[in-house]
């Protein structure tokens, strides 16, 4: 028999003064929510995806800050944490960015490095990364550093001018529950800790503003290509599982739309065809 009540969240995000975190992210490019959610289930959530998703367990991928890290989406009915978190930060994201918004995907990543400085996206839309990391971070032990303000395109013109690469930036200590919201155009990096480990879930959020769907539809094609292979089952933890379209009814048409399932699908089927292809063959791809 139903009780006509929703089920609880599996986790539940308390935002206190969404205003002031507007105030700062618009001025500063970034604000953190403190002790926004317990991350404990979080934690034992990417740590089961991490175990589960990947064939070759050392699996790294390189990246453009000079970073080692590996992810896989956390988008499906066996990560509800994750689906719960991401819902009810869009609410957030909607009300820091004055906007509907569209999600990306939601991941879990795992860190073997630091990252050198460097800003998430330079397109026009507008978007905001909410992440947080499950282990407690300081300034000398693996926290996020920003360069406050420098989302703003002239300061961001006059860095990248100056191409200097002792930029002023300030430290973003946090601890797990914690959740730092970023314009994707902030410059930012981390440091120390080099050689611990660092979990991070993600999602990030870009504003569904009217007449923006090229913008949109940009953005979304620059998160997968069909050259790019993560590493992780793509079958069972695929970007866009049904759980996550099933999430929100006006998010899933949007996405749809903008060709955010079709870009995702590409790339992942092309990883799967690889993932089936002899070894001389998987190899060569490896090794690009
Ligand atoms: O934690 C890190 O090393 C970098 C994180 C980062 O750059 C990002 O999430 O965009």
């Amino acid at each position: 028999m139903s009780t006509g009540r929703r089920p609880a969240a599996p986790v539940t995000l308390t935002v206190p003064d969404v205003a002031a975190a507007t105030r700062h992210l618009g001025t500063f490019g970034y604000t953190v929510l403190t002790a926004a959610f317990d991350a404990r289930p979080l934690a034992d959530e990417i740590d089961r995806v991490l175990a589960d998703a990947f064939a070759d367990p050392d699996h790294q991928n390189r990246g453009s800050a000079g970073n080692r890290f590996r992810y896989a989406p956390m988008m499906v009915a066996s990560t509800p944490i994750s689906l719960s978190l991401a819902r009810q930060l869009g609410a957030v994201a909607a009300e820091l960015l004055g906007a509907p918004v569209v999600p990306g995907r939601a991941k879990g990543t795992e860190y073997a490095g630091i990252s050198g400085w460097h800003r998430d996206t330079e397109l026009a839309a507008r978007s905001v990364g909410c992440l947080t990391y499950l282990e407690p971070l300081t300034a000398r032990a693996g926290a996020l550093w920003v360069l406050p303000g420098s989302h703003h395109a002239g300061y961001a013109e006059a860095i990248v001018a100056g191409d200097d690469p002792d930029l002023p930036g300030v430290p973003v200590p946090t601890s797990p529950g914690d959740v730092i919201v970023l314009d994707e155009r902030l410059f930012h990096c981390s440091k120390g800790g080099r050689r611990r480990r660092r979990r991070q879930w993600r999602v990030d959020f870009a504003a569904d503003d009217a007449g923006a769907d090229a913008d949109l539809a940009e953005y979304f094609a620059a998160q997968h290509s069909p050259d790019w292979d993560g590493g992780y089952d793509v079958e069972r933890y695929p970007s866009y599982g049904a759980a996550w379209r099933a999430l929100d009814a006006r998010w899933d048409a949007r996405l749809e739309a903008i060709g955010a399932y079709e870009a995702g699908r590409i790339e992942e089927e092309a990883a799967a065809r690889r993932r089936a292809a002899p070894p001389d063959r998987q190899s060569v791809v490896r090794a690009r």
